[in-house]
């Protein structure tokens, strides 16, 4: 309440003309509603401030005047972001008669109005403006390198709170952002270093030779990213840990009707298909014309090829898009004029044009390719070969399996020890090693709502198997049953049994390895179980402090230090949990599964590319980064392989 009176209060330099009247509604307006302007408020919403003012300093460089970006993420969770653009024009704007500068900080989707006719980032998915990044800042300052001088203005909560003033001279030209995000509308104002270097680096595989920084001042970590080979550097880093079928990846680059394509793609000997396309440097994850016309060209182009040299016989049926994708790396980037986003999450492109733009350029370019490599050509329709007969094998092992529990209809696995609450929305089920760990969560549960599966056997690694043979090892085989949503195709999440599905492992390496095995499991056979949130990481204890009566648990290395500070060194046991085993029923339900006082971890697949690239050094078929990578982030694989 009172937030709103000092704003109305608020004096502007000069009286109410009319577009400073709308200045302050649309600043009011995107105050009021933030999540229609960023999404959410919550970490992504956030973290898409930093996104915005960075989409600009690659229009910049899309345009052709910026290859430099330095971002800083200060102590107090300002971030500061700098390009060397042709900074932001200074003189007055002629029909608003303030300084662009201000026009653009202060006006909804003022920037789009003066970047011209080039490929826009920032005319892309949220595409707000930099002007909804002010309005949601505590203070904002800008400063711009432009025609000589250094120039800068200051704001508060996105209005004006000095004039556009010349500071001094410039003999470079460039733009510094530097702002406050206001905690009153943030749920929380602590960005994550992860996640922000996680976007960058993406951003700088897809602009190729633009350099991208960070640094932390809180943690002093840092990261450069820039990548000369652009979408070929992104792709050999999707597959570093991969058997790559051949060494370089075919790449081409092409304009038609002023939408560029660049394809970039590395097939590897595993059977997992990884395609990320982009349009206008966003993730369309939904896909789109771009997508489509990429898949339904190459299916047909590789068995075009087939028939033409006699790989396929002509008594053989057509290759599917499945099998000539199987052990696909592949990155797809679009950049065109108007980009028109759609679909549920605004990641589907849906521009018509550009199905047939994809497809032409990649008859010239791809058909091209295979004529004049013909043993990658040939590696490839073998191994596509190969992916048919087993996925015919697969279809035969899933309906055994399919008629097999029609006939055990409610042939519950002996293992799982169910909740009495039939009502899938209120069950919750705990996934957990071993059968110590087991026992003590079942006696501990609450009964009514909590089922236990101890797992206890080996779970095999999906990274490395087909769907035939995964479906007959038996862990995997209670899981999918007890679940009750089927799998892969036939997966339907609303006969899910339980809305919350917890992995609960050691906090120890063994732990850490069964957790991916079940994550990429999940992720590559019940991706929707992650998508709708259902899936969840308990966060058990590291450490049990004692001071006489006292008992206070740590989870994490920082909780033990307060404590110890707190209770003081003298008289206190610590004792390390090594496993959930160590701990008895009563401990095991007060630390970790009492809703009430437990904290978990949802996994979310946000960012399905960290995922893999996880799923990959722990799962691939290379030892030596497995072990480099366990040994390296034991303690952090939690954190890594969720998000938020
Ligand atoms: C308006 C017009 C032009 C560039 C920009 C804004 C601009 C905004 C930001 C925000 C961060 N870095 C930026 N760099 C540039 C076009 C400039 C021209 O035509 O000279």
């Amino acid at each position: 309440m009172d937030k709103r009176k000092e704003d109305n209060a608020m004096d502007l330099n000069g009286g109410y003309d009319e577009s400073q009247i709308q200045v302050l509604e649309g600043l009011e307006a995107v105050r009021k509603r933030p999540s229609m302007y960023i999404g959410s408020t919550a970490a992504k919403g956030l973290h898409h401030l930093v996104y915005e003012v960075i989409d600009n300093s690659i229009d910049e460089s899309l345009a052709g005047f910026c290859d430099s970006i330095d971002i800083v993420i200060e102590k107090e969770n300002s971030v500061r972001i700098s390009d060397n653009g042709r900074g932001i024009p200074v003189k007055e704007h002629p029909k608003i008669g303030k300084s662009t500068v201000e026009v653009v900080m202060t006006i909804l989707h003022a920037g789009g109005k003066f970047g011209g006719e080039g490929y826009k980032v920032s005319g892309g998915l949220h595409g707000v403006g930099i002007s909804v990044v002010n309005a949601l800042s505590e203070w904002l300052t800008v400063e711009v390198r432009r025609d000589g001088g250094l120039y800068k203005q200051e704001y508060k909560k996105g209005r004006p709170a000095s004039p556009l003033t010349l500071m001094g001279e410039a003999e470079t030209t460039g733009t510094t952002v530097h702002f406050l995000p206001d905690e009153t509308i943030f749920d929380s104002i602590d960005f994550s270093f992860e996640t922000l270097s996680q976007r960058l680096r993406e951003l700088a595989f897809l602009n190729k030779g633009i350099r991208i920084s960070i640094f932390d001042e809180r943690s002093s970590e840092r990261s450069v990213f820039k990548y000369e080979g652009g979408i070929i550097s992104f792709v050999k880093h999707l597959n570093k840990n991969k058997d790559n079928t051949y060494e370089t990846p075919i790449y081409f680059e092409k304009t038609k009707d002023d939408c560029v394509l660049e394809v970039a793609i590395q097939y590897h000997n595993g059977y997992n298909e990884n395609l990320y396309s982009f349009a206008n440097n966003i993730h369309t994850y939904e896909g789109g014309t771009h997508e489509s016309g990429f898949k339904s060209a190459l299916t047909r182009i590789v068995n075009d090829y087939a028939r033409k040299n006699a790989l396929l016989k002509s008594a053989e049926s057509n290759l599917s898009g499945e099998d000539i994708r199987e052990g696909l790396t592949a990155v797809i980037s679009v950049k065109l004029l108007d980009p028109q986003f759609e679909g549920q999450t605004k990641t589907k492109l849906g521009n018509a044009d550009v199905r047939g733009i994809v497809d032409s350029i990649m008859v010239e370019e791809l058909g091209s390719y295979l004529e004049e490599h013909p043993s990658i050509a040939k590696k490839i329709v073998e191994k596509s070969v190969t992916a048919a007969r087993a996925r015919e094998a697969a279809k035969k092992a899933r309906e055994l399996t399919r008629r097999k529990s029609a006939l055990e209809i409610t042939a519950l696995p002996g293992k799982l020890t169910d909740c009495s609450v039939k009502d899938p929305s209120m069950a919750e089920i705990y996934i957990v090693e071993g059968d110590s760990a087991g026992g003590s969560a079942k006696q501990g549960r609450d009964r009514r709502f909590q089922a236990i599966l101890p797992l206890r056997g080996k779970i095999i690694n999906v990274e490395k198997a087909r769907l035939d043979k995964i479906l007959n090892n038996e862990e995997i085989r209670t899981i999918i049953t007890a679940l009750g949503a089927g799998i892969s195709e036939d997966f339907d999440i609303t006969k899910a049994r339980y809305r919350k599905i917890i992995i609960m492992t050691d906090a120890d390496v063994d732990g850490a390895h069964i957790r991916t095995l079940l994550l990429t499991f999940f992720y590559r056979y019940m991706p929707q179980l992650i998508e709708a949130g259902y899936v969840y990481i308990a966060q058990p204890p590291l450490y049990l402090v004692r001071k006489g009566k006292e008992e206070h648990y740590a989870y994490t290395e920082k909780e033990l230090d307060d404590i110890i500070e707190r209770t003081g060194k003298t008289g206190i046991v610590i004792q390390r949990y090594k496993g959930l085993g160590e701990m008895n029923a009563e401990q095991l339900w007060e630390t970790t599964m009492d809703p009430e006082k437990r904290t978990f971890l949802q996994v979310s697949l946000d960012d399905a590319m960290l995922a893999d690239e996880i799923f990959t050094v722990l799962m691939g078929d290379k030892v030596e980064p497995r072990r480099n990578f366990i040994q390296k982030h034991a303690k952090e694989v939690r954190n890594l392989d969720t998000v938020g």
